[in-house]
């Protein structure tokens, strides 16, 4: 069996989806996802101008070699733009392995460990009573876990993942359309003074049983975060995310001696050696990687097995920029994996999406049901896909009061 051929598209209904499909001598073909939010024209460069022109002639069957041979054959290894076109060439032979084998990927995987998965949604406000009513949506539409942002009092600009004004909690966006990027302005004890107070009033107004998360997106030293994860700890949060910067694989060690509040980490990590300490030294709880921009499934199936031993469970990243083909990969992984934890989902389910990746998998009650069809259970409409193009858009940067620029 050989490959004969492969195709990148770059568009898409909102969002700038980088769409692998990889065609076969035996007519199966495979879909994958290369979807690096605001960089998507690298990924699909790697893969148009070396990685395609060396799968021609490759047997699609074997993705451990292929995904060996474009990792220890590339001199210079990893990074995100790299390990999201591999991760896409990875989700495409396993979509291609599931369709030869007339099953859905997580029977490949070694069957089901349960039946849905818990997903959580992103709930926000530009104050805290417009996040409580956002809250209260979620809620309503029978969510069980919700991630919890608010603007914050006297802070020149609106905060991570905060919408400007109240009332636009569904449709706050945190990209900006074109290359400049929108500037915010960012205060760590502003946050530090309110965020804590904000999290018990939400715990007292939703009760004992909500699954509350919140993102600090970086933002905090070792020694801040420390402090912030103590002064939260009353709340019970099921996890505080990315407290510092996510290349330090020691700054955690601070935080763990100082509180017992579960820790996520890892949505901008791209292989096991970013998180292999982290993991070793059980400094986190959850393990944030995504399918798509960590290698696929081959890599960050290795992944969730350290995890395993550890006591981490997964928290796969689920922002709006994943596509459906890499949302479901993450969907088979997470109906298999033993130590899954939750799945962060955003509901893409807009009619132009559901048309241009016709699916299977669905979701109800904050739950998320994996599809049987063969394969990821995603299928791609090139007609559709004809209607987009690429779209420049950057994410905010952020910047302190006097100028100095922070984390984003
Ligand atoms: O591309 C960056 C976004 O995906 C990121 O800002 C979202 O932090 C994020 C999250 O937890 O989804
Ligand atoms: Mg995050």
């Amino acid at each position: 069996m050989k490959i004969t051929d492969a195709k990148v598209f770059v568009g898409g209904p909102a969002k700038n989806y980088v769409t692998l499909k990889i065609m076969t001598d035996q007519g199966v073909y495979g879909l994958g996802d290369a979807t690096l939010n605001n960089r998507e024209t690298l990924p699909a460069a790697y893969l148009r101008d070396y990685l395609i022109p060396n799968l021609i002639g490759m047997d699609p069957r074997n993705s451990e070699d292929i995904w060996q041979f474009f990792y220890r054959g590339a001199y210079f290894r990893r990074g995100p733009i790299a390990m999201a076109a591999y991760g896409a060439i990875d989700m495409a032979l396993w979509d291609i392995k599931g369709k030869l084998a007339g099953m859905p990927l997580y029977q490949l995987f070694g069957g089901k460990s349960r039946d849905g998965a818990l997903v959580y949604a992103h709930a926000t406000g530009a104050d805290l009573e417009d996040l409580m009513d956002s809250i209260a949506y979620y809620v309503e539409q029978g969510y069980k876990a919700v991630r919890v942002q608010c603007g914050i009092p006297g802070m020149p600009t609106a905060s991570y993942a905060v919408p400007e004004e109240k009332g636009h909690t569904r449709n706050y966006i945190t990209d900006y359309t074109g290359i400049r990027p929108k500037v915010e302005i960012w205060d760590t004890d502003r946050y530090r003074r309110y965020m804590p107070e904000a999290l018990a009033r939400i715990r007292e107004r939703f009760g004992p049983d909500l699954k509350i998360l919140h993102d600090v997106h970086h933002r905090l030293t070792p020694r801040e975060a420390a402090e912030f994860a103590k002064a939260v700890e009353p709340v019970g949060l099921f996890w505080l995310e990315d407290p510092t910067p996510a290349e330090d694989q020691d700054a955690l060690r601070l935080l763990r001696q100082h509180s017992t509040v579960p820790v996520a980490i890892g949505e901008v990590f791209n292989s096991i050696w970013d998180c292999n300490k982290l993991i070793e030294n059980e400094l986190i709880d959850f393990i944030r990687v995504a399918v798509t921009y960590a290698g696929g499934i081959t890599h960050v199936k290795r992944i969730v097995d350290l995890a395993g031993l550890h006591h981490v469970r997964t928290g796969f990243h689920g922002a709006p920029s994943h596509s459906p083909l890499g949302m479901a990969a993450q969907a088979h992984l997470n109906a298999w994996a033993p130590n899954f934890g939750i799945q962060e989902y955003l509901v893409l389910g807009t009619p132009e999406c559901d048309a241009l990746f016709p699916s299977e998998h669905n979701m109800r009650n904050g739950m998320m049901y994996v599809s049987d069809a063969p394969g990821l259970g995603v299928d791609f409409d090139e007609g559709e896909a004809g209607r987009y193009e690429y779209k420049p858009a950057s994410h905010p940067v952020v910047r302190l009061e006097d100028g100095t620029m922070w984390n984003y």
